[in-house]
């Protein structure tokens, strides 16, 4: 008999569970924070029947609760190259490029996510992966001292290294070597309470930048948050802090629309964690270091090119009034948004967001395509033959993830740094070119329309 492979979807699954368990163990406050978001969503499914009854056919609670995506921030090439290969094997692939040296961040970022609707559908989960840019730290003799211990350091084990080859060669892993690939996994993931540096490196690292001294300073690339799915962001904001969590000012991205567009996000801060630094003399040094916390984030539209600019537009018109102290930034988002269209016919018939359409059987489109009619999908739509469902963005927002990461650096700076993105050099590092988000949109609604197409032409010829 034929070797048995279990799926992408499993692996990611297997992974996507034990980071959760992990991470819950790890930092209780986040365990807080899922409990809060399943009271949060028990209490919106039960008033609304129809989206009940969505999430039902979507997976129903299991798929619900299974978190939606975390972040990881590493320090060299090799190991965004290792991880590449890690993450291909759990069916991720890296979509998009995010420069974050605007917000003055000395990183830049993709993400491994599935790619396909029905990866997607099976399990969503993202890594938000952030590679540190060396060339950033000023000091040339801390750039030498970080480069050193950065070349040290080996973040996969060489048991999951041999799984990494293992599963290129015979294209899958068996369910054993699945699930022992993926305690391996976590193991590069996991917190290190002895950081890898002493006191006084650590204190010069962090001098130069609070992100430098987090991902130089320790064994691994400790998994810095999760974040769940949420059915009502606002809410679950303002039950934080009565369930002891303290959340960032601000939830990032657009205002509550009906037609809920992009992603919509917010975080408890980074809690103050006890670091035990080693010395020269083999003792330790009690300190202290600020990194992990928890998300929650609630999903809309993806938008078009064209929607996107105008997205941006607004964000940062809302940005720049509230910093020239025009008012209150919850009150100026809602203001400006007030000029994007809300109503997914609006969205749609201004090529402002993605739509996949489905052509709906008989008998609710009988009669209605005449014998010789030709395929014209806005009348068919119209005549409520074909169905437009919004497709939901799966990617990141830069200015929102500058946000979550100022959040929890302890660092106030929002001011705007000149761009210096360098995407030719990331994906050199990573050993291939990331996605373009906006092309799988793209691919995704024209096959969905070359469906409907299709599907119309066998109906006329019936
Ligand atoms: C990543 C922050 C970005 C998001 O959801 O936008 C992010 C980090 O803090 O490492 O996760
Ligand atoms: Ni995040």
């Amino acid at each position: 008999m034929a070797t048995q492979y279990v799926s992408e979807h499993i692996v990611r699954s297997y992974f996507t569970d034990a980071m959760s368990h992990m991470y819950r163990e790890e930092v209780p406050a986040y365990a807080g924070l899922v409990d809060l978001v399943d009271e949060v969503n028990d209490r919106v499914l039960a008033g609304n029947l129809d989206l009940a009854s969505q999430i039902e056919s979507e997976g129903g609670q299991e798929t619900l609760r299974a978190e939606r995506h975390g972040a990881i921030r590493i320090g060299k090439a090799e190991e965004l190259n290792i991880l590449r290969r890690a993450f291909a094997i759990m069916g991720m692939f890296p979509v998009g490029y995010y420069d974050l040296s605007v917000a003055g961040l000395p990183v830049h970022s993709t993400a491994f996510r599935p790619v396909k609707a029905d990866a997607l559908a099976e399990n969503p989960f993202r890594v938000f992966t952030s590679l540190l840019r060396l060339e950033r730290i000023e000091d040339d003799e801390l750039r030498a001292v970080a480069e050193e211990i950065l070349s040290e350091r080996q973040i996969v084990s060489d048991r999951a290294v041999e799984l990494i080859e293992q599963a290129e060669k015979q294209n899958g892993l068996t369910r054993a070597d699945a699930r022992e690939f993926v305690a391996e996994m976590l193991e590069t993931f996991r917190w290190h309470s002895t950081a890898n540096v002493d006191h006084k490196t650590y204190q010069k690292l962090k001098s130069q930048h609070p992100l430098i001294a987090d991902i130089v300073s320790f064994k691994g690339p400790h998994i810095n948050h999760l974040t769940p799915r949420v059915l009502d962001i606002d809410a679950a904001q303002a039950m934080m802090p009565e369930k002891g969590l303290n959340p960032k000012e601000t939830i990032e991205g657009p205002p509550l629309r009906k037609s809920a567009i992009l992603l919509r996000q917010t975080a408890f801060k980074a809690l103050t964690e006890k670091v035990e630094f080693p010395d020269q003399q083999g003792a330790s040094d009690a300190g202290e270091h600020t990194a992990r916390f928890g998300e929650i984030e609630q999903r809309g539209v993806a938008l078009t090119a064209k929607g996107r600019g105008l997205y941006d537009e607004l964000l940062a018109n809302a940005k720049n009034r509230a910093s020239s102290g025009d008012g209150l930034y919850e009150d100026l988002l809602v203001e400006e948004f007030s000029k994007f269209p809300d109503g997914w016919d609006e969205l749609r018939e201004q090529e402002l967001a993605y739509f996949s359409y489905i052509l709906k059987v008989v008998p609710s489109c009988e009669g209605k395509i005449e014998p010789g009619a030709s395929f014209d999908l806005k009348q068919l739509i119209a005549d409520g033959v074909i169905e437009a469902k919004p497709i939901t963005y799966q990617d990141f927002l830069p200015v929102s993830a500058a946000g979550i990461f100022r959040s929890n650096l302890s660092s106030d700076d929002s001011d705007l740094y000149a761009s210096d993105s360098n995407q030719e050099q990331f994906e050199k590092d990573l050993g291939t070119a990331v996605l373009d988000p906006f092309e799988l949109y793209e691919k995704q609604q024209l096959a969905s329309i070359r469906e409907c197409q299709d599907r119309f032409m066998n109906v006329l010829a019936e």
